[in-house]
C-alpha cells in the first residue's frame, strides 16, 4: 500500500525519470481507507446471548448463564472466512443487550459471569488471536445502545462506552475497523428499570470526541457508522450499493441513526470526504442464528448477486455469518460460502484482455508509468493516466482473435481520487463500434454483467472533469449457459 501512496507522488519506478503524476481529483482515501477498500470484502459475526435465546435484540434482562457455547472454535469461523475469500472479520463485543463477550473491568454483565469456560472465557481474545494466526483483519462492534445498564441516557453511560471502547482498542492487538451501530434508544432493563429511553442521537453520544479516542489508540483502524468518518453505511441490510455509488459524501447535518438512506446509498460526487459505502448484510434473514433459518440460508447464485452488488460497484461487503449455539459456523452457511467462492474464483481466474494489443488515445509522458500496458498487467498498483486536457478519452484492447466475455472489470487507481464520470464500452462488430455497456462511477472495482459478447476488439470510452488513472481492465466469463 505504500508503493500506492508512492507512485502517486510521482516516484519514478525500475530507475526510469519520474513523469509527472496527474494531481488528484477531489477528496482521496486515507492509507487506511484505501487498505480497507481494497481489501473488499469482510464477515460480521453476530454472536451473544441471543443466539441461546433465539432473539434478534436481546432486552438486556438476560442472564449471564445463558451464554453458554458448546464448543466455540474461532478456528473454525475463521477458517471458513478465509474459505470464503474474507480478508477480516468484525465481532459483536457488545450488542444492544449490553452483555459483553469480554471480560470488562467495568461491567459484571459479561462472559466473567458465564459458566461456559468456568467465567474465564474472552470471546474477543480467542477470536482475535485467531484472526491474527490465520491473516485476517480483525474489527470490533460495540452497540451504543444498551438495553442492561442504568446509565443509559446519562453521561455516566457515555464514560463507561468509552472505557469499554478504550479496553477493546488496548487490549487486543492491532484493530481494523471499529462498527459503530446506528440503533438508538427504546424500550429496556435498564439496570431493572424496565423502562423507555430516547436519547437525542444528533447530540446525546458527542461521537468526536469518540472518535477523537480510537485514532489516538488505533491509527490504523477506519470507523464505521451511518456518515463515516472512514466507511458509511450504504443504507439498507440488504447488501445493495447504489449505482452510481460514490465514495465520495458530506456528512454535514446528518449523524449516525439520523442520515437518508438515498444519500448513504449513492454517495455524493461532488461531496468534501472520501467516506466509501459498505454493504452489512447477513447470509441469513435475522442477524443472530435461529435453527429456524437453517434453510434459509442464501444461496451461492444470491451471495454472487450480492458481491455484484456491492463489490461490484465499488462499495465493500460485510457479510454476516453467524455462529450458531456450539460457537460455529453451521454447514448450511458454510456449503454456501464454498458455493459462492467456487463462482467468485472460477468467473475472476484468467483476465480474457491480458494478453490484448492496448492503445490509448492519449498517454502520460512517454515512460512506461501510465502506459495502458498497466492495465492488464494484473497490478493495481500500476495505471494508465491521459495527459491532463485528455478528459474525454478511449483506450482500445486487440485480442487478434475472437473472444467471448459476460463480465467486465474496472478499477479506478484511487490514490488519485474518483475521476471517472461515465465510461462505455465498444465491440467492434461487423465494420463498426457497437455499444455493449455503459455507466457512471468505477471506483475500487465496477462489475458489469454484459451478458455474451463475442468480438475481436473492444474500446473503452471514459470521461470525467479530470483525465482518468486506471488501474486495471478485465473481461471474464461468469459460468452461465451461452
Ligand atoms: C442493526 C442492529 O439493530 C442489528 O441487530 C444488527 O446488529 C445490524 C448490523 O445493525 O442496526
Ligand atoms: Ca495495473
Amino acid at each position: 500500500m505504500k508503493c500506492l501512496v508512492m507512485a502517486a507522488l510521482g516516484a519514478s519506478l525500475a530507475g526510469l525519470p519520474a513523469a509527472e503524476a496527474p494531481m488528484p481529483y477531489g477528496p482521496v482515501p486515507t492509507t487506511a481507507q484505501l487498505i480497507r477498500q481494497t481489501n473488499e470484502f469482510y464477515g460480521f459475526i453476530h454472536f451473544t446471548v441471543n443466539t441461546f435465546t433465539d432473539k434478534e435484540w436481546g432486552e438486556g434482562d438476560e442472564a449471564e448463564a445463558v451464554f453458554q457455547p458448546e464448543n466455540f472454535d474461532p478456528a473454525q469461523i475463521v477458517r471458513v472466512a478465509q474459505e470464503a475469500g474474507m480478508r477480516g472479520l468484525v465481532l459483536t463485543c457488545k450488542h444492544h443487550d449490553g452483555f459483553c463477550l469480554w471480560p470488562s473491568a467495568f461491567t459484571e454483565h459479561s462472559v466473567k459471569h458465564s459458566p461456559w469456560k468456568n467465567g474465564q472465557g474472552d470471546v474477543v481474545r480467542e477470536l482475535a488471536d485467531a484472526c491474527r494466526d490465520g491473516g485476517l483483519r480483525f474489527g470490533v462492534y460495540l452497540s451504543p445502545w444498551d438495553r442492561h445498564d442504568g446509565r443509559y441516557g446519562t453521561p455516566a453511560y457515555l464514560t463507561y462506552y468509552r472505557q469499554q471502547l478504550r479496553e477493546l482498542l488496548s487490549n487486543y492487538g492491532p484493530i481494523s475497523e471499529v462498527w459503530f451501530d446506528g440503533a438508538n434508544g427504546g424500550s429496556g432493563f435498564y439496570g431493572g428499570r424496565r423502562e423507555e429511553r430516547r436519547i437525542d442521537n444528533r447530540t446525546y453520544y458527542d461521537w468526536p470526541h469518540t472518535w477523537a479516542m480510537v485514532r489516538e489508540l488505533q491509527p490504523g483502524a477506519v470507523m464505521f457508522s451511518d456518515v463515516g468518518p472512514g466507511v458509511r453505511w450504504v443504507g439498507n441490510e440488504a447488501g445493495q450499493a447504489g449505482d452510481p455509488c460514490w465514495n465520495v459524501f458530506d456528512p454535514d447535518g446528518q449523524a449516525p441513526g439520523h442520515a437518508d438512506s438515498r444519500l448513504l446509498n449513492q454517495g455524493m460526487r461532488h461531496g468534501k470526504e472520501w467516506i466509501p459505502a459498505e454493504c452489512d448484510v447477513s447470509i441469513r434473514p435475522g442477524w443472530f442464528y435461529h435453527a429456524s433459518e437453517d434453510h434459509a440460508v442464501k444461496t451461492p447464485a444470491q451471495l454472487v448477486d450480492l458481491y455484484y452488488a456491492s463489490i461490484g460497484r465499488g462499495a465493500s461487503l460485510l457479510l454476516n455469518v453467524p455462529p450458531d449455539r456450539r460457537g460455529q459456523i453451521h454447514a448450511a452457511d458454510e456449503e454456501a460460502l464454498r458455493g459462492f467462492r467456487h463462482i467468485i474464483d472460477a468467473t475472476f481466474a484468467e483476465n480474457l484482455a491480458r494478453d490484448a494489443r492496448v492503445r490509448a488515445d492519449s498517454v502520460r509522458g512517454p515512460e512506461k508509468q501510465f502506459a495502458a500496458e498497466n492495465l492488464l498487467d494484473g497490478d493495481r498498483e500500476t495505471y494508465w493516466a491521459a495527459a491532463d486536457t485528455a478528459t474525454n478519452t478511449a483506450v482500445e484492447f486487440d485480442f487478434g482473435h475472437p473472444i467471448s466475455f459476460n463480465v467486465i472489470r474496472l478499477r479506478e487507481y484511487l490514490p488519485l481520487g474518483q475521476r471517472v464520470d461515465t465510461y462505455g464500452l465498444d465491440q467492434w462488430s461487423q465494420g463498426a463500434w457497437v455499444e455493449v455497456a455503459k455507466g457512471s462511477g468505477i471506483g475500487n472495482c465496477r462489475l458489469i454483467r454484459s451478458g455474451w459478447v463475442k468480438t475481436e476488439r473492444v474500446k473503452l470510452r471514459l470521461a470525467g472533469p479530470a483525465c482518468p488513472a486506471l488501474s486495471e481492465f478485465g473481461l471474464f466469463v461468469e459460468p452461465v449457459g451461452k
